[in-house]
């Protein structure tokens, strides 16, 4: 027998093995003979009994007062906060990024647990003056109702969270379905919500494919919202099909974030800039700086120093500290990514550095993709305009600022855009006229802090912002309330 344990579905406060009967193996990327655990496929009945215990546990959860919910997600945030190596070296051991990263990402979902608990105490609505007198308006917000979480591998414990957190704060209740690949972290952060104390039902994970647990938690009536994180392709099918029947739904999908570098730029800053945003987190990351477009003037200056940057760049196990790149995620991923390196060699783009799988010695049982520059790539080829979502930066030269700005926008993703210069004309005009949710200026486009909204445009976002105050724009319901207390029946106009 082996004493590799299959990871167990919580469904009403209990840990509750899958009768399925079928697994997938969760493997760590760096070295491919490591299995984790095992991943449970479960059935729709499952995924049916958690949306119905969620539904259960709906009312007193709603009715519980906002600041006490907001004290249960602080004491989750302390015990996240304890467990942070635990769970960091676990993220790391089944997604592969470095374990500085993975702590970083663990940072970021307990700056979003401490803003989000503190929403407890505030979670506002307004007060609106009447034109009729003696009458007051104002609004409150309420719960939407059973919610279903459904979130990539790219960032397994900090988008859960972002979508958690609020979610419960606003007194919904959950219904979570992780990536099949990264299962124990998913695990971890329900441990933590149920020793903070949060009610049975209120939180539940299920386990499984997309075509049976997310198309439960897509279609079920019972749900009445949906926030995925993802690729385009599935949700657009989660939009279309969870609108059916009226639930609200979120998207945050594919990115391709172009980073553009003017001739006044700072060019050490610049490369560092495009080197954390095209390489960190393997360049697995929505927000990643996958297109470099600078002006032709300064470009072979910038290239040779980008190359020069990625002289000492080191590809390994995330685990070991002197590591600077993990692996990519999985076999699939990393042919994905072998993939469109063929495309765009294919499309004549000048490969100048990287290409290939490493395969060799350290590299033998894993997932490792040399990080990638093209140059001469066009704004057309489609290195340039497809999600990659690896280690692969097309370097795009331009002639002038004008030019920039429309190659940045002419792709059919809108979620961040970076612009290096110190002409503050240029850095303005540029905020107005990206076509995207977050613009950095003199930073690179990945990232974002737990108080300000994140999200994108185009085929990128449907629905409101996630993170900040904004996210409770999804996940609460605004309620206007009007109170006559003249004792009279209203003359004049009723409208
Ligand atoms: C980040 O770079 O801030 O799936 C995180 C994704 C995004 C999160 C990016 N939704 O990569």
């Amino acid at each position: 027998m082996s004493s590799i344990q299959t990871v167990k579905n919580y469904i009403n406060g209990k840990w509750i093995a899958s009768s399925s009967g079928k697994t997938t193996a969760n493997t760590n990327p760096a070295h491919t003979d490591e299995v984790l655990c095992y991943t449970p496929l479960s059935t729709k009945e499952e995924a049916q009994e958690a949306i119905a215990v969620a539904k259960a546990a709906f009312p007193s959860w709603k009715s519980t007062p906002a600041p006490q919910r907001g004290k249960l997600l602080f004491k989750a945030m302390h015990l996240l906060q304890e467990r942070i190596e635990d769970v960091a070296a676990a993220l790391t051991k089944e997604e592969g990024k470095i374990l500085r990263e993975a702590k970083g990402e663990i940072q970021r979902a307990l700056n979003i647990m401490e803003y989000t608990a503190g929403e407890g105490r505030r979670l506002k609505g307004s007060t609106i003056p009447s034109e009729l007198p003696n009458t007051f308006i104002y609004t409150i917000r309420q719960p939407i109702g059973p919610i279903g979480l459904i979130t990539p591998w790219n960032f397994p414990v900090a988008i859960p969270i972002w979508k958690i957190a609020p979610a419960l704060l606003a007194g919904n209740t959950v219904v979570f379905k992780p990536a099949t690949i990264t299962p124990i972290t998913a695990q971890k952060i329900v441990e933590i919500f149920e020793a903070a104390g949060f009610p049975a039902g209120v939180l539940n994970l299920v386990y499984g494919s997309g075509s049976a647990i997310g198309d439960e938690i897509v279609n079920n009536h019972n749900i009445h919202g949906v926030s995925f994180t993802g690729s385009c392709e599935v949700g657009n099918t989660v939009y279309s099909q969870a609108s059916r029947h009226n639930a609200r739904v979120q998207c945050e999908m594919g990115g391709k974030n172009p980073l553009i570098v003017l001739n006044d730029a700072d060019l050490k800053l610049a490369v560092e800039g495009a080197i954390q945003g095209g390489f960190g987190s393997t360049g697995q990351r929505c927000t990643a700086a996958s297109r470099v477009i600078v002006e032709d003037s300064i470009a072979d200056t910038l290239v040779d120093m980008m190359l020069m940057r990625m002289e000492n760049f080191k590809v390994g196990d995330g685990m070991k500290p002197e590591t600077d790149m993990g692996p990519c995620v999985d076999e699939n991923q990393m042919n994905t990514v072998l993939k469109y390196i063929d495309i765009g060699k294919g499309e004549n783009a000048r490969l100048l550095k990287g290409g290939k799988r490493l395969t060799e010695g350290l590299y033998a049982k894993g997932y490792f993709v040399e990080p990638t520059l093209f140059d001469y790539v066009l704004p057309t080829m489609r290195i340039a305009q497809e999600e990659i979502f690896g280690p692969v930066i097309s370097v795009i030269r331009v002639k002038d600022f004008e030019a920039a700005v429309a190659a940045a926008n002419g792709v059919q993703f809108g979620l961040s855009a970076s612009l290096y210069t110190n002409d503050l004309s240029k850095a303005m005009k540029f905020v107005d006229n990206a076509d995207v949710g977050k613009v950095h200026v003199n930073s690179p486009p990945i990232g974002g802090e737990a108080q300000a909204p994140f999200g994108g445009i185009k085929a990128t976002g449907i629905g409101p912002r996630e993170c900040g105050s904004e996210t409770f724009e999804f996940y609460t319901e605004i309620k206007t309330v009007y109170v006559d207390y003249t004792g009279k029946k209203r003359e004049g106009n009723i409208y």
